[in-house]
């Protein structure tokens, strides 16, 4: 490994390269001016903002470079066990902060950058959000790859670059309009492109089996995958990971022979389709999107990922049996499952492994992450487009479920039923694989994401499987990084905790926040927290009126219903009882009036462009806004926004500066939910349902500090069995359905739709049967918020130190304890020039 010592002529190379940039001020600003002239060819006249933000992000780049160098050269050296968490989406947003965060850097850049004429904060605002992912799954994989760094776990993320992330949301004339999200048309300071890693990957064709039982793949389509390594920095140390996403090219030699014919056309069509592969990102959220394209994606990634982790294995000469003991993946939900019958084919056709061999050592090698139960979000693939794109693998699959179904067999001797339930392979016109199956058989370990959530999986989802294999079920409840989600989110609050624990541990022990409990008495620490929180509200008030032009009073209780628009996340219970609350203030005479808290309610996320239903309640919620808003008898009572584009960056200012926040799924659809981690962390109270990681954040903050309504999971199921045609809806809701169709309201063919959603048993969200109880504990929010002050106060304070459990650290330290089996390496820190000073 030490080339340095065999190669007397790179003597001087190595010794260069033992030059660390210096981290004084005077440095940073070269860097970033020589960046500035060098790397983006401006002079002196066209610095703008903008410039400025990607020479900085350049400058640590350089930085960042030489300790994630370090890092993976440091783990070669120690052959460490190696995580790779594989995934088709990274929620990342902006890097800058977060990366000068992490590094410790953010104020000798601040200060550099001053004496350059430019603000720091203002900076960070030109960064565009990388949303390479749809919402929780995605973001969860940003904040585990931040915990990984942290807590110096050898974990990469893979995925796919895509051209195009997350749609841009347009709201025009109440309306979701999608607009494609050009995020690398001003380039992408933090990747680097190696146009060395780049391996084929093949789709279509044929396959002939060999004596030896191996089997020949040839013929269709072979496209390259090209690597883009992102830096992925901890927290307060010198480790630096890496994401590494595929590109997707057409390859080199490919149709040499069109070209040879002057088949122009044909070759610039091939080159299309392979560039289709990692154009654009899925835009669904919990759905299926049941296209070959998408099958494709997750083949091309999952291929080349695992060609890069198995050179990398065999960098050491030794046996591939011993692959589980030195790698493993952990699946991000089903949408990489295809790496199971993958990893089986390479080490069969490939590394010559009899059958049996190969299934044990591909189940030491693989994990998987459940992250729903809405079974259309559960991934089939129609047998005929698996046997025409991937034919060998279908063939894999079908042995490796023969296997299954054999020892199921023995086991439950003459019960077809199970068989067919069990089987990898759906029976019916036309025959599905079930990709969790297939996730579930081919792994050592299966794991839900919150408490409830794998209850749900053993006993509802996966029953058969739990009873066979109990112990390959696990709970690893999600977390978030306390690093982007309060210190960098909300500073104003941060600085004020620290202050007050007279420490920042909390930042990497996050259990340390328990310790402000001991001042939650005390009125001038009372203070400070409000004001901090009053100050990000008065933010957020100003950002509304940019961007919606409504004014909005910080004063006012900001309650705040923000992810994907989604009937089980029920947007739709919440403004249906604004409709309700509206009719009431109107009501109310001069004296009642005083009683009402002023309520500013913020509405944002985004539809899948196919799903008519959510797009329909995005409209919905507009309408009745602009009713609302315009009214000139509510006053400030009641304001209802819409904020559109909902994204990472703009979650970051919202959960600075909520009061309330509402998380409201049925009881047992929402897996676990993560944004509501993040608003308890931050001090604001949430209303929720007996949902997801909800039930543990009551169990963390107190049933006292939480707003608790509606049916538990168990009550829904036996609701949902009510459900006819004759079912009969609350009688609010009745008359709020009514308002909406005598067009008194909004114009209502519009909204039909909508209403006959719920009406004739079909409420299958159970807005009807939770909308009784959702009005009741609003009440309860407005009778403590306008009339005990210092309640909501000591409530909030007792939410944020009751949110150690939710940090992803912890989530990362219990997958690496009883799944990974991995061991933390800090990598040691060089000493730098400027250390001397
Ligand atoms: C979650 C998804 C998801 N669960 C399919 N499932 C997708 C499914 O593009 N697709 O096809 C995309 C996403 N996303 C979410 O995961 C859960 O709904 C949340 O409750 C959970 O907090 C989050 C992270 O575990
Ligand atoms: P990869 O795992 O092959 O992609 O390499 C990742 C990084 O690990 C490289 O860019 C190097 O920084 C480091 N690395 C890889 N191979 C060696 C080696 O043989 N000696 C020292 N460092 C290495």
């Amino acid at each position: 490994l030490d080339e340095e010592q065999r190669d007397p002529k790179k003597k001087l190379l190595f010794e260069l390269l033992k030059v660390y940039s210096p981290n004084d001020i005077r440095s940073i600003q070269e860097s970033i001016v020589k960046h500035a002239e060098y790397s983006l060819a401006r002079n002196r006249y066209s610095i703008d903002d903008f410039v400025a933000c990607e020479a900085a992000a350049l400058a640590l780049r350089d930085r960042l470079l030489e300790s994630w160098n370090d890092t993976q050269q440091y783990y070669m050296k120690r052959d460490v066990k190696r995580i790779y968490y594989l995934s088709l989406e990274f929620l990342m947003g902006r890097s800058l902060k977060n990366a000068l965060t992490n590094a410790n850097l953010e104020d000798l850049f601040a200060t550099s950058l001053k004496e350059l004429g430019f603000d720091l904060e203002k900076l960070y605002e030109q960064e565009y959000d990388a949303a390479l992912g749809n919402g929780g799954l995605g973001r969860l994989a940003a904040c585990f790859l931040d915990s990984m760094a942290t807590l110096n776990i050898p974990g990469w993320g893979y995925g796919i670059r895509y051209e195009y992330g997350m749609f841009r949301q347009k709201i025009i004339g109440g309306e979701q309009v999608e607009v494609p999200d050009y995020w690398l048309n001003r380039g992408n300071p933090w990747e680097i492109e190696r146009l060395d890693v780049c391996y084929p990957v093949r789709f279509y064709g044929s396959f002939e089996r060999l004596a030896d039982g191996r089997a020949l793949w040839t013929g269709g389509e072979v496209i390259q995958a090209v690597a883009f390594d992102v830096p992925v920095p901890g927290y307060d140390t010198y480790n630096t990971n890496n994401l590494r996403l595929w590109k997707a090219l057409p390859f080199k030699e490919f149709d040499l022979d069109a070209f040879n014919r002057a088949d122009y056309y044909k070759a610039i069509e091939a080159e299309e389709r392979a560039t289709a592969i990692s154009a654009v990102l899925y835009p669904s959220d919990g759905t299926l999107a049941g296209k070959e394209l998408r099958l494709k994606q997750e083949y091309f990634f999952v291929s080349a990922t695992l060609q890069d982790a198995i050179r990398r294995f065999k960098k050491i000469p030794r046996s591939i049996q011993q692959l589980p003991s030195k790698v493993c993946f952990q699946l991000n939900d089903t949408h990489p499952v295809i790496a199971i019958a993958e990893m089986m084919r390479i080490l069969i056709d490939h590394e010559g492994l009899k059958f049996l061999e190969a299934l044990e050592v591909t189940r030491g090698c693989f994990a998987y992450t459940n992250h729903t139960v809405m079974p259309e979000a559960l991934e089939k693939w129609s047998v005929p487009l698996f046997e025409s794109l991937l034919p060998r693998h279908l063939a894999i699959i079908y042995d490796i479920n023969f296997n299954f179904l054999e020892q199921v067999r023995k086991k439950y001797p003459g019960d077809d039923g199970k068989l067919s339930r069990l089987s990898i392979i759906e029976e019916g016109a036309v025959k599905m694989v079930r990709m969790a199956h297939l996730g579930i058989v081919g792994s050592f370990a299966v794991n839900g994401v919150a408490e409830l959530h794998t209850q749900l999986l053993k006993t509802q989802v996966f029953p058969e499987f739990y009873e066979l294999w109990p112990e390959k079920f696990q709970n690893k409840t999600n977390g978030i990084t306390p690093r982007r989600w309060l210190l960098e989110c909300n500073p104003a609050l941060a600085e004020v905790i620290s202050r007050w624990l007279e420490s920042d541990d909390w930042v990497k022990d996050l259990f340390e926040l328990r310790g402000i409990l001991e001042h939650a008495d005390n009125p001038e620490f009372q203070r400070e927290w409000s004001e901090a929180r009053l100050e990000n509200k008065r933010q957020l008030a100003a950002l509304i009126h940019q961007m919606t032009g409504i004014q909005v009073d910080a004063e006012a209780m900001f309650d705040v219903h923000v992810k994907r628009i989604h009937e089980y996340k029920r947007q739709l219970l919440n403004i249906l009882s604004l409709v309700d609350r509206y009719q009431y203030i109107l009501s109310l005479d001069e004296a009642s009036r005083k009683q009402i808290v002023p309520r500013v309610v913020i509405f944002a996320g985004k539809a899948a462009p196919g799903y008519k239903m959510a797009k329909n309640i995005i409209r919905l919620i507009n309408d009745v806004g602009r009713v609302v808003n315009s009214d000139g008898r509510i006053g400030n009572l009641l304001k209802i926004v819409f904020l559109p584009n909902y994204n990472v960056s703009l979650a970051e200012r919202i959960v600075a500066a909520a009061d309330i926040s509402q998380h409201i799924s049925t009881a047992g659809t929402e897996a676990s939910g993560t944004s509501n981690m993040k608003f308890s962390l931050n001090g604001c109270l949430i209303v929720g349902t007996l949902d997801g990681a909800n039930i543990e954040i009551r169990e963390e903050v107190g049933d006292e500090n939480i707003f608790i309504f509606g049916l538990n999971a168990q009550q829904v199921v036996e609701e949902r069995k009510k459900l006819n045609s004759s079912y009969s809806l609350n009688d609010k809701l009745t008359k709020v359905l009514e308002l909406i169709e005598s067009g008194t309201l909004v114009n209502p063919e519009k909204h039909q739709e909508v209403v006959d959603s719920l009406r004739g048993g079909r409420d299958w969200y159970l807005v009807s049967a939770d909308f009784e109880s959702y009005l009741q504990i609003q009440r309860k929010v407005d009778e403590i918020f306008q009339n005990h002050a210092e309640t909501w106060l000591k409530m909030s304070i007792h939410c944020t130190a009751g949110s150690g459990k939710f940090s992803s650290d912890r989530t990362i330290s219990e997958y690496t304890r009883d799944i990974w089996q991995v061991e933390p390496c800090p990598c040691p820190e060089p000493t730098r020039p400027d250390d001397n000073h």
